[in-house]
């Protein structure tokens, strides 16, 4: 059984200074502003709020680190959770949100220490545009060491037969609710394997 036996938040960074180092593996959360990134990270952890999740969207603004420790069988693995301002956000300029997508890209380009991208998204809304952008930009920039993961969010907005649907189109995908915390250990569990495993 894979466990979270502690999960701390270690720094907030802006993508040009203060860059924590790259000492450890890492899992990136990123997509669309509201999509619950934030939330989910709180899923996984079993935390109510350490990453802050809002209503709002665009709580999200900096690059957020958690310290991760997992236990298996009496071991116990240390890695960290990174989560990405959510792009989209229709609040900010055109001239922000292009400066900021300019740099979260580099970002999620040089970052080695980066072994799994985690990419949400929302399960009422599969085919967005720019969800496929996405999808596309992490398969060109994937290093061979690096894994992409798909998390639908907010599956409890959808009846069994449009969850039902939404499964056989896309068939790697994981299907989680962060309201009613299903799907969570299946995700931690691939999470956690396509690091240590
Ligand atoms: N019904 C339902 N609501 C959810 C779920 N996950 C998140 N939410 C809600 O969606 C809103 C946004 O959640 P966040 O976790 O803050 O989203 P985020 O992706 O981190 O947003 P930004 O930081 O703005 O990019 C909050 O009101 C959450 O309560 C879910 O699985 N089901
Ligand atoms: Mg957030």
């Amino acid at each position: 059984m894979i466990e979270v036996i502690n999960a701390s938040f270690l720094k907030s960074c802006t993508t040009k200074d203060n860059m924590i180092d790259e000492g450890m593996s890492e899992i990136a959360f990123l997509g669309r502003s509201n999509v619950g990134k934030s939330s989910f990270i709180n899923s996984l952890l079993n935390r109510k709020n350490l990453a802050k999740s809002s209503s709002t969207p665009g709580k999200t603004r900096l690059i957020n680190f958690f310290e991760i420790t997992y236990r298996k069988n009496q071991e116990k693995y240390l890695c960290r959770f990174v989560d990405l301002p959510g792009f989209g956000y229709a609040k900010v300029s055109k001239s922000m949100q292009e400066e900021w997508s300019k740099h979260l890209n580099n970002f999620i380009i040089n970052r080695a220490s980066i072994r799994v991208f985690v990419h949400l998204i929302d399960a009422r809304h599969p085919n967005q545009t720019i969800d496929k952008n996405v999808k596309d930009f992490l398969k060109t920039i994937k290093k061979n060491d690096q894994r992409i993961i798909e998390i639908f969010t907010k599956c409890d907005k959808l009846n069994q037969k449009e969850l039902f649907k939404l499964k056989k189109e896309f068939q790697n995908g994981i299907f989680v609710s962060n309201l009613k915390q299903n799907g969570i250990k299946q995700a931690n569990e691939i999470i956690f394997n396509s690091i240590f495993g």
